[in-house]
């Protein structure tokens, strides 16, 4: 045997996996009141009056708007709080999660 030795370590490679990413999507309905609507976007997305009535309004004229894309926990979560508030109220109001292509 040599007095050194070459030590053979295995090759790590590191593991990046991106985070699988969600939109929400805010959905039209001719019932609930584009205040509410907006109010919603503000308070569980944090968005500003003038982001929210822009998002809300786009949703009413095309029938839906991406509202903002989150990992998968965080966008199913934001999305059921945003609908339950709707429910609370009398409101049909409807948001739905749909994964990144
Ligand atoms: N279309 C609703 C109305 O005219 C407003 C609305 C916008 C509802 C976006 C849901 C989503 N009162």
């Amino acid at each position: 045997m040599s007095d050194t030795e070459t030590i053979q370590r295995p090759v790590v490679l590191p593991k990046t996996e991106k985070p699988k990413l969600y939109k929400v999507i805010l959905l039209n309905d001719d019932f609930t009141p584009r205040d509410f609507v907006t109010s919603v976007l503000m308070s569980v997305f944090r968005m500003s009056e003038s982001e929210a009535q822009g998002v809300m309004l786009t949703a009413h004229r095309l029938g839906a708007c991406v509202v903002a894309v989150y990992t998968k926990e965080v966008a199913e979560m934001k999305a059921k709080d945003a609908t339950d508030l709707g429910r609370q109220y009398g409101f049909p109001l409807a948001f739905t999660t749909e994964k990144e292509s």
